[in-house]
């Protein structure tokens, strides 16, 4: 089935010049690019697109962390995409990711680990309305 995933490239990417080798990843895999902006989150967006993280210990940190610098904010398409970006990026943990993927390869650590990558359908469409609209997205 075609789907749609929300990524991001975190503040620690960006800061290392790294948005085009990861944008690049996503395309040679054959993933269509069908939205994309630079911006830096606010506490409220931040809070809403970690909203299912709220009760987590390291919330306040990972708000903190992903508005400290700007993002580079995209919306990919494909048959199977969400699956298939996550296999991309590997394990949350950088130093569990397999080799090849996007955080082994540019992740630093746990919270600064390159990038985020939807981990459902249901979550692209809520996460992709929190960053673009209609408009803007040209699929
Ligand atoms: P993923 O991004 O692989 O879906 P989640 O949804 O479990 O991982 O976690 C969301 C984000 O929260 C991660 N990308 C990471 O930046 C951060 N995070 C997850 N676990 C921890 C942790 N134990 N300590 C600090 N940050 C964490």
């Amino acid at each position: 089935m075609t789907e749609r995933s929300l990524v991001l490239v975190k503040p620690d990417a960006t800061a290392r010049n790294l948005s085009g080798a990861i944008i690049a990843r996503l395309e040679q895999a054959g993933l269509k690019l069908i939205a994309l902006k630079m911006l830096q989150m606010d506490k409220a967006l931040a809070g809403r697109h970690y909203a299912i993280h709220k009760e987590k210990p390291f919330f306040n940190e990972l708000v903190d962390y992903i508005i400290s610098g700007p993002i580079v904010a995209m919306v990919l398409e494909g048959e199977g995409a969400v699956e298939r970006i996550r296999k991309l990026m590997g394990a949350t943990d950088p130093r569990k990711a397999e080799q090849g993927t996007i955080r082994r390869d540019f992740g630093m650590d746990i919270q600064r680990n390159a990038t985020h990558a939807s981990d459902s359908p249901e979550n692209a469409a809520k996460e992709i309305s929190l960053f673009f609209s209609k408009k803007e997205i040209c699929g």
